[in-house]
């Protein structure tokens, strides 16, 4: 006879999608970058690299793990495009 379980399926495991500060990538190509791949408005993505800025390190959007994986990849191809050193990353959201 099959266990019976409090619940069957777990929720899946959402990836946060982490950007990195530097010290030559310009705010302005930050924010519009966070903009348009994270859909947040100005002002959302200035606080966004802001924070990047100061701390080091800021989460721009929790997403799927596929879905993560893509915005990394758009935010890597478009900073590499325009010569700049950005570096972003998608790690599992902790509990
Ligand atoms: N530190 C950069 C500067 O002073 C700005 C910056 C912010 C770069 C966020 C990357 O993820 C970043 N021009």
């Amino acid at each position: 006879m099959l266990e019976r379980r409090t619940q069957k399926t777990k929720p899946p495991q959402m990836y946060q999608v982490v950007m990195l500060n530097d010290d030559y990538t310009p705010m302005e190509f930050v924010v519009v970058v966070i903009q348009e791949f994270f859909s947040k408005d100005l002002e959302a993505a200035t606080q966004i690299m802001l924070k990047i800025h100061l701390e080091g390190r800021g989460v721009c959007g929790v997403y799927s793990k596929d879905v993560a994986a893509t915005k990394v990849d758009q935010v890597l191809d478009a900073a590499h495009k325009a010569g700049h050193p950005l570096q972003c990353l998608s790690e599992p959201v902790e509990l």
